[in-house]
């Protein structure tokens, strides 16, 4: 098999093709490794080449340079993928922690551009491909903020709220087509996520963490990799996945 093209060798089946959008760290990162593992082909994206290339190169996948938010981005890296099993629009994330009366517009249209709007373009460009396939997945990395809120979250859960509401509307338009849509909603997973949500505050980022058994990458990596492979007339509409100590968004019991 050549790993960076559809061709399978002479008489062996086609290995499943998967997209996986923020792949250079954390979550992303971790669900190709596990659909690596589960024996998918996979073409990565990211902005962070040197990164990217390295968890392509150890897992023997394509990378390329993604910036979901640029639609000139997502033309090039989606060029030449005509059958697609799975994407997973994994690239996202919050930036600050700012009440509505305090909003930085920057921040909130980062937000938007990264977790909305880069979402439907990605999902836009690629499925034909994941209708060609015959058995598409899209799966959306969501948020337990995409159904709950929390103070200074606005933007951030407002962003969420529009992943679920995308998932939702997805289902109906696709209902018929062989494309499942899940949309795996997790609580606090400890990667980069708060130190990009506080702008490289390490000490305001580990403060999150603190007294709690967070999620890994792996366990959330882990039911991606269950939902996409459940039989195809199987959906797993929605996912939510938090740590014990996380009840709710905002309720977080932590150890002394
Ligand atoms: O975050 P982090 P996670 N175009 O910051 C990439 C959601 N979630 O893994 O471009 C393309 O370690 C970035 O790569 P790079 C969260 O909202 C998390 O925790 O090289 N890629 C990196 O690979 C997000 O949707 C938690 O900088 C872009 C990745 O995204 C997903 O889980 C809780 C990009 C971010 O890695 C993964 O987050 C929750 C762009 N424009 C939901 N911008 C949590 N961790 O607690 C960023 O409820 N990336």
């Amino acid at each position: 098999m050549n790993e960076q093209t559809d061709a399978p060798a002479a008489g062996a089946p086609r290995r499943p093709l998967a997209v996986v959008t923020g792949a250079s760290a954390g979550i992303g990162e971790a669900i190709a490794t596990r659909l690596a593992d589960e024996g998918y082909r996979l073409i990565l994206g990211a902005r962070r080449e040197d990164r990217l290339q390295e968890v392509a190169a150890r897992l023997g996948a394509e990378a390329r340079p993604l910036d979901v938010s640029d639609e000139s981005s997502v033309a090039s890296f989606c060029a030449g993928i005509d059958r697609l099993e799975v994407l997973v629009n994994n690239a996202g994330g919050a930036r600050g922690l700012d009440p509505l009366a305090a909003a930085r517009s920057d921040s909130w249209r980062w937000m938007w551009e990264v977790n909305v709007l880069g979402l439907m373009q990605m999902t836009r460009a690629l499925l034909p491909a994941l209708e060609a396939s015959g058995h598409g997945h899209i799966v959306n990395l969501s948020s337990t903020a995409g159904s709950e809120v929390y103070e200074g979250g606005s933007g951030y859960s407002s962003a969420k709220h529009g992943v679920h509401a995308i998932s939702k509307t997805l289902r109906l338009e696709l209902a018929g087509l062989p494309i499942r849509v899940t949309e795996v909603s997790p609580g606090m997973v400890e990667t980069d996520f708060s130190l990009n949500r506080f702008e490289g505050d390490a000490a305001r980022a580990a403060g999150v963490y603190q007294g709690v058994t967070a999620l890994t990458a792996a366990d959330v990596a882990d039911v991606v990799a269950f939902a996409v492979t459940r039989p195809a007339h199987v959906n797993l509409d929605e996912i939510v996945i938090r740590p014990l100590q996380q009840a709710a968004a905002h309720k977080v019991v932590r150890r002394s």
